[in-house]
């Protein structure tokens, strides 16, 4: 795996709980509870997601390896939780704020660290893994998500003004515009 300047790498991992917000406060209540037509999480279930997996695995697992050595981290079932504990029926808000808050303290941890403290490492899932190879590993989940949540919201807007008509009034005529092209 190259190595990927840690500096980058946090910037990267303090971005997503900023573009999580940007991309589902905007979004209606149906929007939010509503799974993609292929299948996977619904927004709100994404929101939810992320929390959890900051929350019981990527901070405790960071402390872990930092303060033990080798430690067997546990992996986490991500969507029997989201069946479990009801992702569908949840509040938005809350999820947004500890995933920020959560991610937070996680960057607390990972910004103070000596260079070799990134070359500790962990039993997870099987495999020894470098702390280092943990938190690429973080970002790109963080993207996974993050990505299809961005490539959703770009599909359902291009619905949206596909079935727009006749501008309803003048403030609509730039949609029947943008529709017409
Ligand atoms: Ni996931």
């Amino acid at each position: 795996m190259p190595l990927t300047p840690m500096r980058e790498l946090l910037d990267r991992l303090s971005v997503s709980p900023v573009r999580l917000r940007a991309l589902l406060t905007s979004l209606s209540e149906s929007a939010l509870r509503t799974a993609p037509p292929a299948g996977g999480f619904a927004p709100i279930e994404d929101a939810w997601h992320l929390r959890d997996i900051e929350v019981e695995g990527h901070f405790p697992r960071i402390r872990r390896i930092l303060a033990e050595e080798s430690p067997v981290l546990a992996s986490i079932d991500g969507d029997r939780l989201a069946v479990e504990r009801q992702y569908q029926q949840r509040e938005l808000g809350a999820a947004l704020d500890e995933f920020a808050q959560y991610r937070e303290a996680s960057l607390g941890l990972l910004g103070a660290l000596a260079e070799e403290a990134w070359s500790r490492r962990a039993i997870f899932q099987d495999r020894s893994v470098s702390l280092r190879e943990l938190v690429v590993a973080m970002a790109e989940h963080d993207e996974s998500h993050l990505n299809a949540l961005a490539a959703e919201s770009d599909e359902s807007t291009t619905r949206e003004d596909s079935f727009a008509t006749a501008p309803a009034s003048p403030g609509r005529a730039a949609v029947g515009t943008a529709a017409s092209r």
